[in-house]
């Protein structure tokens, strides 16, 4: 489409309208940002971006992210006037209503438009980072002609503003994503009011500094926004382009003003602001000619995808490549399997970090598709294996990732990489620091990614580094989390189905708590216990009056308190528990012949009891409520009471024996 001013810039009045008219309905949402960012997305969309309506998910797509979210209107009103099937004008109307696919910030899940869910700022940018990351891996497996899109972000001066973008642009920049490219809608405000109220920093300068190009543009010329984004698509670094807007462009009383950040215009600025537009249609009501040439642009898209199309059919590996892109497992499990049958033959003593290597080893010998990593604790998180050669400039096709000391950027390319689709993400760091990417991890349940992270050192048990490395709320807090599978597995055999569960999981994110220390086998045979997210592992030989109930490391000690119990003539069960989600899945008989009422339960496991109540009821709860110790693992086990010496005469107390 040409850059003729007298066409494109109703096409932009229609997003203006558009997203006044519905945050007006709502009486809540946010006009400032798509109403400033409507021009720079209209040349955008009929210059640069690749997509097409009629197939929203084609894998080789560009990725439009909006990473500021909270401008949710800019993405649906370019949806519908695109010609996508949904959202409707009448979803539109229906903008932040209960059941509306448009919700007040943008959902993967509601939108086949929608790349990825933003709204928690900078983690838009950061995902795409991570697709970015997916575009270049599978350009260098299967080639440019059957991968080779641009991955754009709209971003504003919160999502620059965070952390994570420190971590996202460091990352992007060492790693020359040049398919990157970043629409800064720098419009010098955020809700408190003008930018240099918080900030003086150089943001251009910045980005330079970290591998990128820069480049400016006047946010409402529509000649020099395109130069830019043709500046920006032509280098082989990742682009930046600061667009100067004016927020609310368009509201003639309010625009420049954070007071159109966040609330509505109201009637009498809406009405001044058709006058100022020229825009004389009713409220959600589109001129036929400007919907004609925003869904001609839409319709253009077709042709770039049948010729992919016809390429993909054509090309030995297009099956592969689908196969990815469904997101389905590959149909020989056979490693896995004999993996499986040689730890029942010979099971070994490891720390569950080292039994997750020793599973890697066969997984990403067997699954292309795996890409792995860590932040900066490869040889302490035990993610990397022969098959994954490091990822670089040098080499793309590279499936470990050293992201470097950037847990939170990490795990936001990581959910990036999922939605992208065509890999599977795992990434390491110690568990205490999943704080530090607990909201992408959050991002991860919310958009039913298919992300493991592998959190090593899941306890005091690791020893001398002491309280500040030492997990203690961290495997509870992310069990909190809804739609995330937390694996705490207590050898080998569970650390091995705990991998193959968290793969056969494509909406869901999984967590795996693993030790530092060695632990014993405690299981002997490999028929998938773990599915059921906790199984008996040992039954009573003398009547029950207990069940022990632990998981990872403390299976060991519950068997070890079981024993001496036993000797004592007090019978007792053993329950190891891996994953709280998946028993809670499990029906009720199930759950309660595992946990029968009427029997003391007693729960151990080394971080906070808060919780356990649910399974033992007014059963004991063994844990540790306090922060840990600098000390070595075992001294730090009978310090804080998990040792069979130290429980054992509790339950014998609460048993009156
Ligand atoms: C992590 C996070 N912190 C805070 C918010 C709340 N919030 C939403 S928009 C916004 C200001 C963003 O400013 P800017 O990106 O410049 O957007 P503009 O006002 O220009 O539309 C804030 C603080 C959020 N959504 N995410
Ligand atoms: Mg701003």
């Amino acid at each position: 489409m040409s850059l003729d001013h007298t066409r494109l810039a109703p096409m932009a009045n229609a997003i203006r309208a558009l997203s006044m008219d519905a945050v007006q309905a709502a009486n809540s949402g946010h006009p400032g940002m798509p109403m400033g960012m409507a021009d720079v997305a209209t040349v955008l969309f009929s210059q640069a971006l690749k997509f097409d309506p009629a197939a929203p998910k084609w894998p080789d797509r560009d990725r439009f992210v909006l990473s500021a979210g909270h401008g949710s209107m800019l993405i649906y009103a370019l949806l519908y006037l695109t010609g996508y099937d949904a959202p409707t004008i009448e979803d539109i109307r229906n903008f932040r209503q209960l059941h509306s696919p448009c919700a007040g910030h943008p959902e993967n899940f509601e939108l086949a438009g929608i790349e990825c869910t933003t709204g928690p700022l900078g983690q838009g940018l950061a995902m795409a980072v991570g697709m970015a990351i997916a575009e270049r891996h599978l350009n260098a497996g299967f080639g440019g002609d059957l991968v080779d899109h641009k991955t754009w972000v709209v971003a504003g001066d919160g999502c620059l503003m965070e952390g994570i973008n420190h971590e996202a642009v460091g990352l992007a920049g060492t790693l020359q994503l040049g398919g990157l490219n970043v629409l800064w809608d720098d419009n010098n405000i955020t809700i408190d009011g003008d930018t240099s109220l918080s900030t003086c920093e150089d943001v251009l300068a910045r980005y330079r500094a970290s591998g990128w190009h820069t480049v400016s543009c006047d946010g409402h010329n529509y000649a020099d926004i395109s130069r830019a984004l043709a500046e920006a698509a032509a280098d082989p670094r990742p682009s930046l382009v600061a667009c100067k807007t004016v927020i609310g462009k368009g509201a003639p009383n309010k625009q420049g003003s954070h007071s159109v950040h966040g609330a509505p215009l109201g009637a009498d600025e809406i009405a001044a602001a058709r006058e100022f537009l020229g825009w004389t249609s009713a409220p959600f009501e589109v001129p036929a000619d400007i919907m004609a040439d925003w869904r001609s642009l839409g319709a253009k898209g077709a042709t770039a995808r049948a010729a992919w199309e016809a390429r993909l059919a054509a090309d030995p590996q297009g099956p592969e490549l689908s196969r990815r892109m469904a997101g389905a497992l590959p149909a020989d499990e056979s490693a896995t399997h004999d993996y499986l049958a040689s730890l029942v033959a010979g099971p070994p003593k490891v720390a569950t970090r080292k039994a997750s290597e020793m599973a890697l080893e066969a997984l990403t010998a067997s699954i292309p598709e795996l890409v792995g990593g860590s932040a900066d604790l490869t040889g302490s998180n035990l993610t990397k294996t022969k098959a994954t050669t490091p990822f670089s400039v040098a080499d793309y096709g590279g499936r470990h990732i050293h992201y470097g000391i950037r847990e939170f950027g990490m795990a936001a390319a990581m959910n990036g990489m999922a939605l992208h689709g065509g890999v599977i993400p795992y990434g390491g760091t110690f568990l205490v620091f999943a704080d530090y990417c607990r909201n992408a991890i959050r991002m991860s349940a919310i958009q039913r990614t298919r992300v493991v992270y592998v959190l090593t050192h899941d306890s005091i048990g690791l020893g001398e580094d002491g309280p500040t490395h030492q997990p203690i709320e961290h495997v509870m807090s992310l069990r909190a989390i809804p739609n995330l599978l937390v694996f705490r597995p207590a050898d080998a055999i569970e650390t091995a189905e705990s991998w193959m569960l968290a793969l056969k999981e494509p909406n869901r994110p999984s967590v795996l708590a693993l030790s530092r220390q060695n632990l014993p086998p405690v299981r002997f045979e490999a028929e998938m216990k773990t599915a059921q997210g906790a199984y008996r592992l040992k039954s009573a030989d003398a009547a029950r009056q207990v069940v022990l109930v632990a998981s990872g490391s403390e299976v060991e000690i519950a068997l070890g308190s079981a024993a001496a119990l036993e000797a004592a003539g007090i019978g007792a069960d053993v329950v190891s528990m891996p994953c709280w989600e998946l028993f809670d899945e499990q029906d009720g008989a199930y759950r309660a012949e595992l946990l029968p009422a009427g029997v003391l339960k007693v729960s151990i496991e080394a971080g906070v009891t808060l919780g356990w109540q649910k399974y033992i009821g007014d059963g004991l709860a063994i844990g540790i409520d306090r922060f840990g110790a600098s000390a070595p693992a075992d001294q730090l086990y009978d310090y804080f009471g998990l040792t069979a010496d130290k429980i054992v005469p509790q339950i014998k107390a609460r048993l009156g024996q």
